[in-house]
C-alpha cells in the first residue's frame, strides 16, 4: 500500500499509525500540498480534495484519513481500531470527526499555518492574533472538553481506536510547534498523551518523522 502524504501531517500520521498497528505493508510517498508544484501531476485523480493523505492499494486509490482507516479495518480487521460495541463505535467515530474539525481546524491549523506555512513557505506575514486566539481560546476549550471525558488509557471502548489516533496525532503537532498542555489544568489529558507518546507504535513513528521535523526546525524536546 502506498500512502501519499507527509509523516508530520496530522491526518497522514493517523493512517501511517493504523498501517503500522495492523502490520499492513506500506511505503510513504512524500506529497506536500502546501508547497506549490510539489504534488504529482495526477494528484487530483488520487486525492479529489487535494488534501493528504491518500492511498494506492494495488490500483485502488482512496483519500481521506477516516475513509482510509475504515477501509483498512475491513481489509485487515485485527487488531481492531473501531470498537465492537455499537455505542463505543459511535463515540469513536464522533471523536475522530471532532478531532478533525474542532481540534485540527480550530486549534492546530491556525497555529501551524501562521507559525510555519505563512512565514516559511508562502512568505506572507504571520497572523499573531490568530495564533493567540487559538492558544488562549480554542485550545483551552478543546482540551477542556477532552479533560471532561476523563481520559484514562483510551478514549472509546477501553481499547486503542481511531479516536486515540486522531486526538493524539493533533496533540503531537501542537507539541512539535513548541506548545504544551497545561498539566495543572488538564492533568488527565496530559497523562493520557504521555502514555500514548511512550507506546511502541508511536515511538517508532516519531523516530521515522525525525528528519522531517529537524528539517522544519520543529521542537522535538518533548519526545521522551
Ligand atoms: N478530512 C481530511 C483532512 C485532511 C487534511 O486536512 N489534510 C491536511 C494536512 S493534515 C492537508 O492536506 N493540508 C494541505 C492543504 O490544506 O493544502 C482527512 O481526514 O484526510
Amino acid at each position: 500500500m502506498k500512502i501519499y502524504g507527509v509523516p508530520l501531517s496530522v491526518h497522514t500520521r493517523k493512517v501511517i499509525l493504523a498501517a503500522r498497528i495492523k502490520e499492513i505493508p506500506h511505503e510513504v510517498e512524500v506529497v506536500i500540498p502546501v508547497i506549490p508544484d510539489n504534488p504529482p501531476p495526477n494528484w487530483r485523480e488520487i486525492s479529489p480534495t487535494g488534501l493528504i493523505p491518500a492511498i494506492n492499494d494495488d490500483g485502488f486509490v482512496l483519500a481521506d484519513s477516516t475513509a482510509i482507516l475504515l477501509y483498512m479495518e475491513r481489509k485487515r480487521p485485527q487488531p481492531a481500531l473501531l470498537p465492537s460495541n455499537d455505542r463505543d463505535y459511535g463515540t469513536a467515530l464522533f471523536l475522530d470527526s471532532w478531532a478533525g474539525s474542532t481540534m485540527f481546524r480550530g486549534v492546530i491549523l491556525p497555529i501551524f499555518q501562521n507559525q510555519v506555512v505563512n512565514p516559511s513557505i508562502r512568505k506572507v506575514a504571520c497572523d499573531n492574533a490568530a495564533i493567540e486566539a487559538a492558544l488562549t481560546k480554542a485550545a483551552p476549550e478543546a482540551f477542556g472538553y477532552l479533560e471532561s471525558l476523563k481520559p484514562e488509557a483510551f478514549l472509546a471502548g477501553g481499547k486503542l481506536s481511531i479516536a486515540d489516533l486522531a486526538v493524539v496525532s493533533n496533540l503531537i503537532l501542537f507539541h512539535y510547534l513548541g506548545h504544551r498542555l497545561d498539566a495543572a489544568r488538564f492533568p488527565k489529558l496530559q497523562t493520557y498523551f504521555r502514555r500514548h507518546v511512550g507506546s511502541a507504535a508511536l515511538q517508532s513513528t516519531l523516530k521515522d518523522e525525525t528528519p522531517f521535523a529537524q528539517q522544519m526546525g520543529l521542537d522535538r524536546s518533548w519526545i521522551g
